[in-house]
């Protein structure tokens, strides 16, 4: 003890490189391909603390799927699996396009972490249900959900399945197993936890599956959510899309000491597993074994997807200000498509001319789509839903002071 003590001093934790800087990831250990063990689904959480320090992996750098990961999928199914990923891609690109010639107010790419999303889909079965952040949209374009009614929401026009009462890329699909998308981060996790617990409590086979990112884990909710999903067993899948950056703070502020996001999980003894985001068959294995465990009744499973954010946080987000401008060339785990391209090339089912057609038809196809949707109304052009619609839609019975309001508004 001391007398004098030196003055304490704040922390606060600094990226490696800014802008400016060379980036440079060496820093981020990558185990080699086929190289982390597949434990059996009904594996006691305690025994497999190392996998959320590790990073499961299934595609090496030749491109070929190595080790007890690999084999969840049919060669169609991974042609199919490419094709959602392209057209997620194409999506984002013409819709971030629209963006900035003023057809809506507001857009959020995925650009590099499309495996996430989609293959994830993939290993769900209907009822099955998301609560999914803005990142996420894989899930609907891997489901099934027509893009020209996504696009109508992106539009707010008059076709938009939410009637102008969302903001754009608040994509809600019941039906399809997405719920209403929330701006408030983490709430995603709660809400899953909830709707498992219920779906438990009412003896039905549904399972839930929440989904956060690297920085929304820092929320309160994060953790509320952990206790309830280990107390009671929540037949659910929490995924975390560790894509290295919120908004223009690195994953190291949410992150703090503990090593990873995913070893979050281990003082809850929940099941904790760390995959390469960018790798569209780890990504499937690994939500096929979280989504059995739930499904067993094996109890939650605390997934970390390790990827890049490679564009910008949003529309309104200009990256340069924070990041060096080269730091995705750098990320070590490359891009999901060329992976999946490649290895399906090795495999003799693919070819860089069948990749150029698909291309093209993939853009045709997005861009009849958007036609479509831009027949039925832009932000600022064209079909509005009814001001009416408005009131609507809250209240099973609407209360007095909003029928004022109405009367008010004459709709
Ligand atoms: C409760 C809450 N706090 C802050 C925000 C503002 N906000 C929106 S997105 C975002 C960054 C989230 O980063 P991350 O969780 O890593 O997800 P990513 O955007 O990288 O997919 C922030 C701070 C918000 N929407 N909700
Ligand atoms: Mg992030």
């Amino acid at each position: 003890m001391t007398d004098n003590p030196a003055p304490l001093k704040f922390h606060v934790p600094e990226p490696e490189v800014r802008p400016g800087g060379t980036p440079d990831f060496s820093n981020v250990p990558i185990p080699k391909a086929g190289s982390v063990d597949r434990p059996p689904v009904d594996v006691d959480p305690r025994t497999i603390r190392d996998l959320a320090y590790s990073i499961i992996r299934v595609l090496n750098r030749e491109g070929d799927a190595v080790g007890p990961w690999a084999g969840t999928l049919t060669d169609e199914e991974q042609l199919e699996g490419l094709r959602h990923m392209m057209t997620l891609r194409t999506f984002d690109a013409r819709m971030q396009m629209a963006q900035r010639q003023g057809k809506t107010s507001f857009y959020m790419q995925h650009m590099g972490e499309e495996a996430v999303s989609c293959a994830f889909r993939k290993a769900l079965i209907q009822g099955d249900m998301n609560f999914p952040t803005y990142r996420q949209a894989g899930l609907l374009i891997a489901g099934g959900y027509p893009m020209v009614d996504m696009m109508n929401q992106i539009y707010s026009n008059e076709m938009d399945p939410l009637k102008g009462r969302q903001l754009p890329i608040m994509y809600s699909a019941k039906d399809h197993g997405f719920f209403s998308i929330s701006g408030n981060l983490t709430t995603q996790y709660i809400q899953a936890v909830g709707w498992a617990m219920a779906s438990a409590i009412k003896g039905d086979t549904k399972i839930a599956v929440g989904w956060v990112g690297d920085g929304a884990t820092a929320e309160s909710d994060f953790h509320a959510a952990l206790v309830f999903a280990s107390t009671y067993k929540a037949p659910v899948v929490l995924n975390i899309v560790n894509n290295q950056w919120a908004i223009s703070t690195f994953q190291g502020i949410a992150r703090g000491g503990s090593g990873t996001f995913a070893a979050r999980g281990l003082g809850f003894g929940i099941a904790a597993l760390r995959v390469d985001g960018n790798d569209y068959l780890a990504v499937h294995a690994v939500a096929k074994w979280a989504a059995e465990r739930a499904r067993n009744n094996l109890g939650p499973t605390l997934v970390e997807y390790v990827t890049y954010r490679v564009g910008a946080h949003s529309t309104s987000d200009d990256p340069s200000a924070y990041r060096p401008k080269t730091e995705s060339d750098a990320w070590p785990l490359g891009d999901p498509v060329i992976r999946l391209k490649n290895h399906l090339i090795r495999r003799g089912l693919w070819s860089d001319e069948r990749h150029k057609q698909t291309e093209a038809e993939i853009l045709e196809a997005v861009i009849a789509a958007q036609k479509e949707a831009e027949s039925h109304g832009t932000l600022h052009a064209g079909g509005k839903p009814s001001t009416r619609d408005m009131f609507e839609g809250v209240y099973a019975e609407m209360p007095p002071h909003l029928r004022r309001q109405r009367q008010k508004a004459g709709v």
